[in-house]
């Protein structure tokens, strides 16, 4: 096992890497920008090492800084946590190459699925679901592009290859559109990811975001831990999160999560990840792989026991999976609420002094957060401060105690979040479950019409 890992991260997940390597018996060196000094896995970290000014391009993104602070503290291994070089391909390479073990997969996986072509030919090739499309990237010939898309069937939604995450992507519903849509959104994915590259899929129209958790070692096992639902979002941005999703079959999740795992093993998959599925009319459909560890693995932690972050590090460390798959059970049910320092119905950021911060607690609840009080939550970043996350034997009971979780939360001094998500846990068809990843939307843009009246 290693005996000292930095990690290449802030906020939350810095926290929650620290808490993995202190239970490993790892010691931590933790990187951060001038905005982040006072941080409290700065201050927690065995070692700290400022990289940099408040700008992410110039500190959490600054490559030569991040490997000089690896090799000054003689760390052996990077985690990169989510977001930043998570997923740069580049930046794992020279980890590796400057000597280091990047926890995450190889290099050359990270690019296979940061390019979606790539990543969806690999999955159809492993017997993974995906949505009906372009066999690849799109010609340029007009004629064969409209000539795809009567094949497929209006809606269409054109792709960059270089997207994901919901950039570069434009929906067409008529052949009228077609060329224009395709031409433009060709230019936009040159100029924001120097790649051209566009795809064509049938577009659903109400689908629920529906993913699996895999973990992979490098001797050529691999497991799913269950599937989580993430439809509650707005313009792309996860609010909620729950495993397992409400109503889908499990003996359908079991098929979906033996085919991802299957595929793990044909591609050599090492670590953690993730496949994006969207789900409509009980069909899963592939649409992106994630080679991170991500926001919302503790729901996925609350129902099988697996600690994520510990056992990427173990798997980084090459040891073997610990577990079959048959020794993976399900059980409970865990949700998400994912607090932001932001205005609850405008979404405007809101950083600033954290003057009173209290954190609810009892059975079933977890907080993930690196905030405290008398914190200030710096403007240069994401807006999320923090996960409350809720556990119980049922839906209910986990919704239930996420009610209570969010009545004892008191955070002053700048707006957040939670007023929404006590909204939400009250919200019919929220407790009804199974809401499409057009539902929040909806719902905020019906409250948005009662105002006005
Ligand atoms: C789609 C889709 C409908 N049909 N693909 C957006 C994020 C990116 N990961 C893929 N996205 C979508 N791809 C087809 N063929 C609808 C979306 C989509 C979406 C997907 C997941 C979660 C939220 C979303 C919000 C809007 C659109």
């Amino acid at each position: 096992m290693f005996e000292k890992i930095l990690i290449a991260n802030r906020g939350e997940i810095a926290l929650r890497i620290l808490r993995a390597c202190r239970e490993l018996g790892i010691r931590t060196v933790a990187v951060h920008s001038t905005a982040d000094t006072e941080a409290k896995y700065v201050k927690l970290a065995d070692e700290s090492v400022c990289i940099g000014p408040p700008a992410s391009s110039l500190s959490y993104l600054n490559v030569p800084a991040i490997i000089s602070a690896a090799e000054v503290t003689d760390a052996q291994a990077i985690h990169p946590g989510y977001g930043f070089l998570s997923e740069n391909a580049d930046f794992a390479e020279r980890v590796e190459r400057s000597g280091f073990v990047f926890i995450g997969p190889r290099p050359e996986t990270i690019r296979l699925m940061g390019d979606k072509v790539s990543a969806k030919d690999a999955m159809k090739a492993a017997g993974v679901p995906c949505v009906p499309g372009s066999d690849g990237a799109l010609p340029d010939d007009p004629k064969e592009i409209v000539r795809i898309a009567r094949a497929i069937g209006y809606p269409v939604i054109v792709k960059a290859a270089g997207g994901g995450g919901g950039r570069g992507m434009r929906v067409v519903h008529t052949e009228a559109a077609l060329i224009n849509a395709v031409t433009t959104t060709q230019g936009e994915a040159l100029a924001a990811f120097g790649n051209p590259v566009v795809y064509m899929e049938k577009f659903l129209e109400n689908p629920r975001h529906v993913e699996i958790q895999v973990l992979a070692d490098e001797h050529g096992n691999a497991v799913y831990l269950g599937e989580r639902d993430c439809s509650m979002q707005r313009r792309h941005q996860k609010v909620i999160e729950e495993a397992p999703a409400p109503g889908i079959p499990r003996k359908l999740i079991a098929k979906i999560g033996e085919r991802c795992a299957d595929a793990c093993r044909r591609i050599n998959y090492r670590g953690a990840g993730t496949f994006e599925f969207l789900y409509e009319n009980d069909e899963f459909y592939f649409i992106e792989m994630n080679t991170r560890v991500q926001v919302e693995h503790p729901v996925t932690e609350l129902i099988t026991g697996v600690d994520i972050v510990q056992a990427q590090i173990r798997i980084a460390a090459g040891e073997k999976l610990w577990f079959k798959q048959n020794q993976i059970e399900f059980r409970g049910h865990a949700i998400e609420c994912r607090i932001n320092a932001e205005d609850p119905f405008r979404f405007t950021p809101s950083p600033g002094r954290i003057t009173n911060w209290h954190t609810p607690g009892g059975p079933g609840v977890r907080v993930d957060s690196h905030v405290y009080n008398g914190y200030t939550v710096p403007p240069h970043y994401d807006s999320m401060i923090g996960k409350l996350i809720s556990y119980g034997d049922t839906r209910e009971q986990a919704i239930r105690r996420m009610r209570i979780a969010l009545s004892e939360m008191a955070i002053d001094g700048i707006k957040t979040n939670v007023p929404l998500h006590q909204e939400l846990m009250l919200d019919g068809r929220f407790i009804e479950g199974g809401t499409s990843i057009h539902y929040l939307e909806h719902m905020l843009a019906d409250r948005n019409e009662v105002k006005k009246a």
